[in-house]
């Protein structure tokens, strides 16, 4: 978060009293915590036992990315509405009626695939862009995992990966230009340490898209319906790979709005997990208006 002059970390208590932590980067929790053989959940008791919280709201807050993830990956086809909703804007479909989006989907390896690095990606109430080339984008609304570089599940949080579904749907190949430009890629609004989640495969995540203040897409799934365990991608993405502390792997999207709906500039997207909060973010054309 920002107090507009120096940007902190801070702890978001149950009882939803925030406290300013004396560190600048979410991973140095979980390093002191270490160095002190400290969950980071005890770590943080230790450090704001006895101190005041901050008297504010968060909403009163202006929240950064809550981690500067040096590279963001995602996971493809990791349930079955992605599975569905790829097969219906793919031109490339087989004789054998089998697409590589069937494939992936049944296959022992799922689809990894580099989706952001920290340049590129916005945290909450920034906005996301439109590419100028595509006339069919959405928000896909995503569980992503804060990793070490040894692949340990270290945080959860939400993420936006923008897509385009005409580029993605015209050739297979073209998908990292369907997935990756401009601020194409939301993260946030906080990080939910993982020791605190009892089941992380039961995370409600809810995509609201509003135009001129109405609410015109609402779906919502729930991470049960993941077809792959978390630490089965994770696997994937870190073997013989090299990965940063604080990376973040997306686990694929099960919320797909209605196959005639396209984002356009001045929506807004919200996507909401409980336990993690509400990433709210603007979208805006690149495509000059006239
Ligand atoms: O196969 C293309 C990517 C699919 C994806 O991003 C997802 O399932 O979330
Ligand atoms: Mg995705």
């Amino acid at each position: 978060l920002n107090d507009y002059s120096n940007p902190v970390v801070a702890a978001v208590t149950d009882d939803n009293k925030i406290y300013p932590l004396p560190m600048n980067d979410f991973m140095d929790i979980i390093y002191e915590a270490k160095h002190a053989g400290l969950t980071p959940v005890n770590y943080i008791n230790e450090l704001i036992t006895g101190k005041e919280s901050l008297q504010k709201d968060l909403s009163e807050l202006n929240l950064l990315v809550p981690i500067v993830a040096p590279e963001v990956w995602a996971s493809g086809v990791t349930y079955e509405k992605s599975r569905e909703a790829r097969n219906y804007e793919t031109t490339d479909k087989k004789n054998d009626g089998e697409t590589c989006y069937d494939k992936v989907y049944n296959a022992e390896r799922p689809e990894i695939f580099l989706k952001s690095t920290s340049t590129r990606t916005v945290g909450p109430n920034e906005p996301v862009y439109l590419r100028s080339d595509s006339n069919w984008q959405i928000p896909e609304p995503e569980l992503g995992l804060v990793i070490t570089k040894e692949g340990q599940i270290v945080g959860y949080t939400i993420g936006n990966d923008m897509s385009c579904r005409d580029i993605e749907g015209e050739n297979p190949l073209y998908l990292p230009q369907a997935k990756i430009w401009k601020n194409s890629c939301s993260i946030g609004p906080a990080i939910r340490l993982s020791e605190t989640v009892a089941n992380p495969y039961n995370f409600q995540i809810t995509c609201r898209i509003y135009r001129n203040d109405q609410l015109v897409v609402e779906e919502s799934a729930n991470t049960r319906q993941l077809k792959r365990k978390y630490d089965e991608l994770v696997s994937f993405l870190i073997r013989d790979n090299k990965v940063f502390d604080g990376t973040v792997l997306l686990t694929g999207t099960s919320i797909v709005p209605p196959n005639n709906f396209t984002l356009q500039d001045e929506d807004r997207i919200e996507i909401e997990i409980p336990e993690i909060g509400v990433l709210s973010n603007p979208v805006k054309s690149l495509v000059q208006k006239t």
